[in-house]
């Protein structure tokens, strides 16, 4: 049993690192379309994302090798261990499937997109992990990013 769980924690260190490893110019992940949707969803944030910063994020959206238009994309950003309330975005297209929008976070630590795309008629939801840099920021900051007290958007538009 023990053994087993120090394997699990060696494991995920790798990946860890893999994932370190394969981020040249910002954070990306890519989803491929292995749901009914067909759709390869990539999601990208900055190399250093910094809490208390407002900063641009990306979505690229194909299916069958086309980008995908006009799709309704909305991106969750949620921390992995903690409940900040309602964060991240609605993606707006400014190429052809590539969807962009800003956000600040309220603090350092692992985050997860989770973005969320309907288009013709499907609808999927594709997860993302990415770190970010930095203390919880201060009430006064909070306020004057839009965010209230928990981390959460005062007028989210999703
Ligand atoms: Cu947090």
């Amino acid at each position: 049993m023990k053994k087993k769980l120090t394997l699990s924690v060696v494991l995920l260190l790798a990946i860890f690192m893999l994932a370190a490893c394969s981020s040249g110019k910002g954070q990306e992940g890519q989803n491929d379309g292995k749901d009914t949707s067909g759709m390869n969803v990539a999601f990208k944030a900055p190399e250093r994302v910094e809490a208390g910063q407002k900063l641009e994020y990306s979505v690229t959206i194909e299916k069958d090798g086309q980008p995908v238009r006009d799709a309704n994309v909305i991106v969750h950003l949620e921390m992995a261990e903690m409940d900040h309330g309602e964060n991240g975005f609605r993606g707006k297209m400014e190429s052809p499937g590539i969807y962009k929008g800003q956000a600040v976070l309220p603090m350092g630590g692992d985050w997860i997109a989770y973005v969320n795309v309907k288009a013709n008629g499907v609808e999927t939801t594709r997860q993302f992990a990415f770190k970010a840099e930095g203390d919880m920021m201060l009430p006064e900051e909070l306020k004057k990013a839009g965010l209230n007290e928990d981390g959460s958007i005062q007028n989210p538009d999703f």
